[in-house]
């Protein structure tokens, strides 16, 4: 695989490929979504073209179900898999415990799916995505169509009474239409600029009527690839 990349892209695709060593035939692995995780297809299909690696992927979207396919990586649904080896994945932010805001591909309901389904989640990310503290990504938040605007208003509502620095919600857009999940949902991106305690705000949002999921990965993630644009790859 051509290595002629800028450093950000070399940074993701050294983490793609220091992360594709935890996989071994015989796997069921969860395939995330987005431009770091695209490089994890990829070098697994290499693997599986020229070394024989025997795997079956579980996408976390339709954009990575049809790149595993193209590469030539067995494709199954969770429910035939059941269960996981491992999911690797990229993420928009990740803080010292390992916790993680994700969804800005918007995908983080499959994501978080098929990450919960798996012994081992590993994130594969550039360095720019580490934070002290969650929160300057707007947390994506998936929301039923219906009455979405009414969500909105409720889940504004529910802002108030949270330890967050922001309280800007918007509707994530596609041109001029929202733009529409695999699942055939809305987002909304929550611009909170600081989230001070994520475990609560996830379990608040996640009771209100109309929201699917939000994107806080809270004690799902085992560990963090690092890959740096001078080639290396750290571990946290
Ligand atoms: C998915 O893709 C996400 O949940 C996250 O939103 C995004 C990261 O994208 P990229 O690797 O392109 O920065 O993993």
């Amino acid at each position: 695989m051509s290595i002629d990349l800028s450093p950000i892209d070399k940074a993701k695709f050294v983490a793609a490929k220091r992360a594709a060593q935890y996989v071994e035939s015989g796997m069921k692995v969860g395939l995330g979504t987005g431009s770091t995780a695209s490089w994890l297809v990829k070098c697994l299909g290499e693997m599986v073209r020229d070394d024989g690696l025997k795997i079956q992927g579980v996408p976390t979207s339709s954009r990575t179900a049809a790149l595993a396919r193209e590469v030539g990586i067995e494709v199954i649904s969770l429910d035939e898999a059941k269960w996981l080896d491992i999911c690797i994945d990229g993420a928009d932010e990740f803080d010292p415990n390992l916790n993680l805001i994700k969804g800005g591909g918007g995908a983080h309901l499959q994501e978080k799916i098929v990450a919960t389904a798996s012994d081992q989640m590993i994130v594969i990310t550039d360095a720019s995505k580490s934070v002290e503290t969650l929160g300057a990504f707007p947390l994506p938040l998936e929301v039923i169509p219906f009455g979405w605007q009414t969500t909105k208003t409720i889940v504004e509502e529910a802002l108030v009474g949270m330890d967050v620095l922001g309280r800007n919600v918007s509707l994530r857009m596609n041109g001029d239409a929202p733009y529409v999940t695999d699942e055939g949902n809305h987002i909304l991106d929550l611009h909170l600029n600081r989230i001070g305690n994520a475990r609560q705000l996830s379990l608040v949002l996640n009771q209100i009527p109309g929201v699917v999921e939000n994107g806080l990965f809270i004690d799902i993630c085992d560990a963090v690839v690092i890959g740096y644009g001078d080639g290396r790859a750290e571990v946290r």
